[in-house]
């Protein structure tokens, strides 16, 4: 009986979850399909420079989803599930204040932390928490009875913790469990026919559609699964040519004159979806929801946090520069031509974004005191950018709002609650993972592998 590794474990759940929601969501087969032309289109243009973040197979394969969960023991319960796919928390976002935008969540990413796992498959989850503590959204009668609605579903079958938690020790499971956890595991994020409340989803609607859409239902579903293209305005335009309206822009850097950098983000708005509701007479009757929409990123090099610095000084120049009738694109374009150095070499030289290192050449042949720049120029090493493996919180605020149709409540006149990494990590039981202390080992351990191949101490 064949064992399945926790990566396996891993690919097939994506792979899983991409057909349920290609069933439930037919525009993400097409957004699917149109991905992997854009992708081949681009390897017959670039040749092989054209894998240089990530092999096709890689690239063609990668899926992040999005889920949202209503309390610690929900998020508790979600960390276990997916520790037994061999995915960690990474990062910490806050979207109650990210820019203009305001969305009662905080949220950290799971996903495979290793260079190879991530090579195998890097199957990522933005998981977010409603801040149903935060008194700006929910005053205290409303706070009492999200509590007692989410503290009254149960959002996993018995059995699927239990397998979650054997898979994690054993890092992978035996093929007639693996059958049964990635079919627990799956079944959990599909979309519920259960009737909706139409009183209590109003209740919350009206504060905010995030928190109807975690809060009001007794399920939780998968709202978006994204795939990665190598070339985000070739697929912007080729949906665009199939009559799927994207939303105005593409979230993150702008297309400019240099190295693909962190990610780049667009999605087409929810669509509407036939659901039951149950009304206070007791009646039942049809309606619409939005809740699932379908997303597509472009993912470039990570930054250090000096480069994450300067792009935030870059937002702030692009909003300074932009006055009535300018188009963000055009003005981002023209800062970022400005203010960040246009080659991989510059900005690893000016240490603002993260590289692996590697050379053909061995001990003896490069002067004992060379810089690694100096090396770099020369063409004796080779710069391979470490790829952004996670999410900007910027561009995660502007893709849930993009989906809502009102802006919601706010009573700014409160104090916000505290919500920190720390505070998440206790309520994940595990201690969430800094995204840049990871990319900064992995730069690290590159560069010591090549200082011992070359035999020289580098500056
Ligand atoms: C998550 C939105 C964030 C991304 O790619 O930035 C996200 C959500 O809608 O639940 O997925
Ligand atoms: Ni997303």
């Amino acid at each position: 009986m064949p064992f399945l590794h926790t990566w396996q474990l891993r690919a097939e759940f994506a792979l899983r979850l991409s057909q349920m929601y290609g069933e439930e969501v037919p525009a993400y087969n097409t957004l699917v399909e149109v991905s992997s032309h854009v992708n081949q289109d681009f390897m017959d243009r670039h040749g092989s420079d054209a894998e240089r973040l990530g092999t096709l197979e890689r690239v063609t394969a990668e899926r992040h989803g999005a889920i949202r969960v209503g309390s610690p023991q929900e998020l508790a319960s979600v960390a276990r599930v997916f520790a037994a796919f061999g995915m960690h928390p990474v990062g910490f976002y806050d979207l109650r204040d990210a820019s203009s935008s305001s969305v009662p969540v905080i949220a950290t990413a799971f996903r495979p932390v290793d260079e190879d796992e991530l090579a195998k498959n890097p199957f990522r989850v933005f998981t977010s928490l409603l801040a149903t503590e935060d008194p700006r959204f929910f005053n205290e009668e409303l706070q009492r009875e999200l509590r007692e609605f989410i503290d009254s579903r149960s959002l996993f079958p018995d059995g699927l913790l239990e397998l979650a938690d054997r898979a994690t020790v054993g890092q992978g499971l035996d093929s007639d469990e693996a059958e049964r956890l990635l079919h627990l595991a799956t079944s959990v994020f599909q979309l519920s026919s259960e009737p909706v409340d139409d009183a209590w989803y109003r209740k919350l609607e009206a504060i905010s559609a995030v928190a109807a859409d975690i809060g009001g239902v007794s399920s939780t579903h998968i709202n978006h699964l994204t795939p990665r293209v190598l070339d985000i305005d070739d697929l912007y335009q080729r949906m665009e040519d199939r009559g799927i309206k994207m939303i105005d822009a593409i979230q993150g850097p702008p297309r400019w004159n240099g190295p693909d950098v962190l990610l780049r983000q667009t999605s087409f708005r929810a669509l509407d979806e036939e659901r039951t509701f149950r009304f206070a007479d007791g009646s039942e009757g049809q309606g619409k929801l939005r809740v699932r929409f379908g997303e597509v990123e472009q993912r470039g090099v990570a930054l250090t946090r000096k480069g994450r610095d300067l792009y935030e000084e870059m937002n702030a120049e692009i909003d300074r520069r932009m006055t009535s009738g300018d188009s963000r694109s055009r003005v981002s374009e023209t800062v970022w031509q400005e203010m960040l150095p246009g080659t991989d070499a510059e900005l690893a030289a000016q240490d603002l974004a993260f590289y692996t290192y590697s050379s053909s050449a061995s001990q003896g042949e490069v002067p004992d005191g060379a810089s690694l720049a100096e090396l770099v120029t020369a063409g004796t090493v080779e710069l391979n950018p470490i790829v952004y493996e996670d999410f900007l919180p910027r561009s995660a605020a502007g893709i849930f709002q993009s989906n809502l149709r009102e802006a919601g409540q706010r009573d700014d006149a409160q104090e916000g609650t505290l919500y920190d990494m720390d505070r998440l990590s206790e309520i994940i039981g595990l201690p969430i993972k800094d995204p840049v202390d990871l990319y900064r080992a992995q730069q690290d351990a590159s560069l010591s592998e090549l200082e011992k191949q070359l035999g020289v101490t580098l500056r």
